[in-house]
């Protein structure tokens, strides 16, 4: 039989437990510990969502959702490893693991669509550190995805079942999302915010969307100055415009986690209500069967650019 290649599939972690939420939080700040009143907030929107996040268990789906479709399809097995950003399995220790188990060539796929050196760049920076400590490990990474069809055809889907909810889908304004950045990407000319418009106006397209638009999320709790505008201030425009009838559509994240669970459902719906606006946010991508061909797809056509 074929060797098979590994797939590296990477995300961003959550804690497994509410106790794992300080280091987890430590983590995302590069070692450096939140304070206090920063922990309560974060163990405050945990509680309100329920406790710990489904993220860890849908992204260990979703993963084992794009290995399964690779293999029923190609003659190259591939062995798939889950490497967080955030929590164990680290990417460093899944990447440590394929060459201890033999694998010399991998394909690598972050679970976030567009590419930003911030996120996307920076998973792949660890896997690149930790297989430079390896034997021999040649890792192929797929870049950004944000125009796979089925990806853009599963949010299409979403976007129109949304509309179906309002009286008059003419008068909804869809607004494309995603997690903000420090505004010094722009700098860097980081291809992040036009790799999210050109998906948002991918969907617009397919529907023939009279009115959609962008905005950005979650954006961290630090100093910084972030994208803007924040769909918090976005909608209060929006209403100043006129318009009360909203489709949230959070086209950066492919799962029901925090930003979604807390940020949309929670923030967002508490301030629609206070503005009298109809808001309805698209269901997440989660185990979506023509997303995750869609996923696999780009994982076996960058498996073609392998050597054996
Ligand atoms: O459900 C969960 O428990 C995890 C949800 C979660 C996802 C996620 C995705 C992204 N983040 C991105 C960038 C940043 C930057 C900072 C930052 C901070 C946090 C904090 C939490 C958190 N993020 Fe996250 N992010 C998730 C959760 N993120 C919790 C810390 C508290 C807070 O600010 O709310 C700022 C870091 C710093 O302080 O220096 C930057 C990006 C994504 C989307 C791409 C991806 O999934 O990798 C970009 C899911």
């Amino acid at each position: 039989m074929t060797n098979p290649f590994g797939l590296l599939v990477m995300a961003y972690g959550t804690p497994a437990e509410m106790s794992e939420v300080e280091a987890y939080y430590t983590h995302i700040r590069h070692g450096h510990k939140p304070t206090p009143e920063q922990l309560d907030d974060l163990i405050r929107r945990y509680e309100a969502i329920g406790g710990v996040s489904p993220l860890n268990e849908i992204t260990r789906q979703q993963a084992q959702g794009v290995a399964d479709r690779v293999n029923g399809w190609s003659n190259r097995p591939c062995k798939l490893y889950l490497g967080m950003k955030h929590t164990t399995p680290f990417i460093e220790d899944a990447v440590g693991q394929m060459a201890n188990d033999g694998i010399r060539e991998a394909v690598t796929l972050v679970l976030a669509p567009h590419y930003s050196v911030m996120s996307v760049g920076e998973y792949q920076k660890s896997a690149d550190e930790a297989a430079s400590r390896c034997d021999s490990l040649q890792l192929r990474h797929v870049r950004d995805w944000h125009l796979e069809p089925h990806y853009l055809n599963a949010l299409a889907r979403r976007v129109k079942a949304a509309l179906a909810q309002f009286d008059d889908p003419a008068d909804v304004m869809v607004v494309f999302t995603a997690h903000s950045l420090p505004t010094r990407i722009l700098e860097l000319k980081d291809p992040y915010p036009s790799e999210i418009e050109e998906t948002g106006d991918a969907v617009a397209a397919a529907l023939n969307l009279p009115h959609h638009e962008f905005a950005w999320q979650s954006a961290g709790r630090t100093r910084d100055p972030w994208l803007g505008p924040d769909i918090l201030e976005y909608m209060r425009d929006l209403v100043g415009r006129g318009q009360r009838n909203l489709i949230l559509c959070p086209c950066g994240f492919v799962s029901d986690h925090l930003e979604v669970l807390y940020d949309v459902d929670i923030e967002a719906m508490e301030l629609a209500k206070s503005l009298g606006m109809k808001l309805v946010r698209t269901s997440s991508l989660n185990t979506d069967d023509e997303f995750l061909e869609g996923l696999a797809s780009v994982v076996r056509r960058a498996a073609e650019d392998l050597s054996v």
